[in-house]
């Protein structure tokens, strides 16, 4: 096509509102700019200590990957945190079950959900990713390939989990908490000394929730997602009104249209917020880490807190809110 007839098409293209090529102000991947992101690791709630697992990991010099699975695994195996792994609290049913899933660098994932009686299923999730073609299992196959994979069965209702479970029993009332305490689903994202990116998320789910039930956690796009090209986003808060709305997906989409990972996340909560219904009674939260290392954090209540670490850095922070 010649100088002029190409000009001229990508002027009609431009005056009917399509963009030729790369969008406006899309970020570029750092390999192409040559600057690497700081090393960072990010992750929902106050959990410093997984931060500190997974920083321990990146300092060796170790792949984000490995980072972001050591630390959520301290929260899977903490019995006081209520929201994750062992300790979670049950379903109605008085059954834990739980939700994970894991992405790296090369856009590889992995993911169970309804998983029961195994403490670290985002170790389970990573090896479908690394062992098996598909993304997904689910339930009585995942527990099935985790047992096939030398993962062992136990008992994950603590007498905590069990007490709660009981008193909530009286009233039968599921109402989703705003802020349920000061840890809940942990969702992180790291960045290597490579300047790679990678994520997981992992949960009990909903406290109380039907059984069968399965939220934004596990689910790539909703819970977690990360392209290196770009940068990374987990949710945390009600699982549905996430997955209505593709959080992780979205932030991450914003990010590569030109948005700071700020804005990106307070968009995604006005998405939800303008077009969901009864936002007032529930909570979601967004993070958001790009290329260059910046970070983001927005939620629709007061009282979402995330944990920071850098070389210099190690905090616990408080994100905006959109009420
Ligand atoms: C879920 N998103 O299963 C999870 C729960 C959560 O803060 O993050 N709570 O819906």
């Amino acid at each position: 096509m010649s100088n002029r007839r190409k000009f001229i098409a990508q002027a009609v293209l431009g005056a009917l509102g399509i963009s030729v090529g790369r969008p406006a102000g899309a970020i570029q991947p750092w390999s192409n700019r040559g600057a690497k992101p700081p090393p960072t690791v990010l992750s929902t709630w106050n959990n410093l200590p997984a931060n500190k697992k997974a920083w321990k990991v990146i300092k060796k010099g170790g792949r984000a990957l490995d980072a972001v699975e050591q630390g959520v695994r301290l929260v899977e195996a903490d019995p006081d945190d209520m929201s994750v792994g062992y300790g979670g609290r049950p379903d109605r049913e008085g059954i834990v079950t739980l939700d994970a899933c894991i992405m790296d660098e090369e856009g590889n994932c992995g993911s169970v959900c309804f998983l029961q009686e195994i403490k670290h299923p985002i170790s389970v999730a990573r090896l479908v990713m690394e062992k098996t073609p598909h993304v997904m299992l689910a339930g009585q196959g995942a527990l099935q390939f985790a047992l096939e994979n030398g993962f062992k069965r136990q008992n994950l209702l603590t007498p905590q989990a069990a007490k709660d479970w009981e008193e909530w029993k009286k009233e039968s009332h599921y109402q989703p908490v705003i802020n349920i305490e000061n840890h809940d689903t942990i969702g992180m994202l790291a960045i290597g000394q490579d300047g790679h990116i990678s994520g997981a998320c992992t949960t009990s789910g909903a406290a109380f929730k039907l059984h069968g039930r399965v939220g934004d956690s596990p689910i790539i796009g909703a819970g977690l997602y990360v392209d290196d090209e770009v940068g990374g986003a987990v949710a945390t808060g009600l699982g549905e009104a996430v997955i209505k709305t593709a959080g992780s997906f979205l932030v991450v989409e914003l990010m590569r249209q030109g948005l700071e990972p700020q804005a990106a996340c307070e968009e995604a909560v006005r998405r939800i917020t303008r077009k969901q219904k009864g936002f007032e009674e529930f909570q979601v939260g967004f993070l958001a880490l790009n290329r260059e290392g910046k970070v983001g954090a927005h939620c629709i209540h007061p009282g979402f807190v995330y944990a920071l670490t850098r070389e210099d850095t190690h905090e616990v922070a408080t994100a905006s809110s959109f009420m």
